[in-house]
């Protein structure tokens, strides 16, 4: 009996973990200035700014936290998308101060990019947060004053064609952006049923050029391709010389040097030329 619980009691403490460890990283971030955080582990925050104040607020309007997931599996109710985030839009008042809690729930690299920013507070206009997943990473911006709407993305090669791509509207933005699944419609919309002449014609309407030159070949005519062409009386005589030349000359090379070979046929078209010239005379 005793053996037996020390078995369970070890096999329990030594359980394998069966899925990667989800990475709180957090408490884990080094700052290099400039609101560009970083931790060994692959987490990154750029732009975070929690202190100052963008040109023409006067003060925090509101205090803002949100939690935004970003992984595979919320794109699955979206045909055609491969990666999105578990929300596609966000709206706040200006001069809101924002933490945003990213949580990457796949075991690839996703980030959670904001563009537009005013440059003097934010390098490159951007407030970023990435890290590879399972795992979290937050930062915290203010918006600035106005009605503007941001371009929030993945930056990672395809995830925002595939759908990692959202608009965060200050006040009450200035638009809507395309593409955003669930939320305004594809500039380039997928159409399974039109064909290839159809859709060539419907591009150039729409881009305003002339009429497409497009040869197309009706399926239903027979090609003929007249018998003479591939195999001309020349090439005919040409292969029947050749078979009965060849074990010929085999025959007469035997046991002769590549020089001789050569010699001997510089003598044997030098003398069909004079022939030749010998019957053009007469
Ligand atoms: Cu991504």
């Amino acid at each position: 009996m005793k053996l037996v619980s020390v078995i369970v009691l070890g096999s329990l403490i030594s359980l394998p973990t069966f899925s990667q460890e989800f990475q709180d990283h957090d408490g884990m971030l080094m700052n290099h200035g400039d609101g560009h955080l970083m931790d060994m582990a692959g987490g990154m925050v750029m732009g975070n700014n929690p202190d100052t104040l963008p040109g023409g607020c006067e003060k925090v309007a509101e205090t803002k936290e949100i939690t935004v997931h970003a992984g595979h599996k919320y794109s699955e109710k979206f045909p055609g998308k491969m990666f999105t985030f578990d929300t596609q839009e966000f709206q706040f008042k200006p001069c809101t101060k924002l933490t945003v809690h990213f949580i990457n729930d796949d075991s690839i690299r996703h980030q959670w990019m904001m563009h537009g920013l005013p440059k003097y507070l934010y390098p490159k206009g951007m407030f970023h947060l990435e890290v590879s997943g399972p795992a979290k990473i937050s930062g915290t911006l203010i918006l600035p004053p106005g009605d503007k709407t941001y371009l929030v993305h993945c930056d990672i090669a395809q995830h925002m064609e595939k759908g990692m791509k959202a608009q965060l509207k200050v006040g009450k933005g200035d638009g809507d952006l395309p593409s955003i699944p669930n939320v305004t419609a594809n500039i380039v919309q997928d159409d399974y049923k039109i064909t290839l002449p159809e859709l060539l014609e419907k591009a150039h309407k729409e881009a305003d050029l002339p009429e497409p030159v497009v040869a197309v070949v009706p399926v239903n005519v027979p090609v003929v391709i007249k018998e003479e062409s591939a195999f001309s009386g020349v090439t005919v005589i040409g292969l029947a010389l050749g078979l009965f030349v060849t074990p010929m000359l085999v025959r007469k090379f035997k046991g002769m040097t590549t020089m001789q070979i050569v010699s001997y046929l510089f003598d044997l078209l030098n003398s069909m030329i004079e022939s030749a010239i010998k019957k053009i005379k007469q």
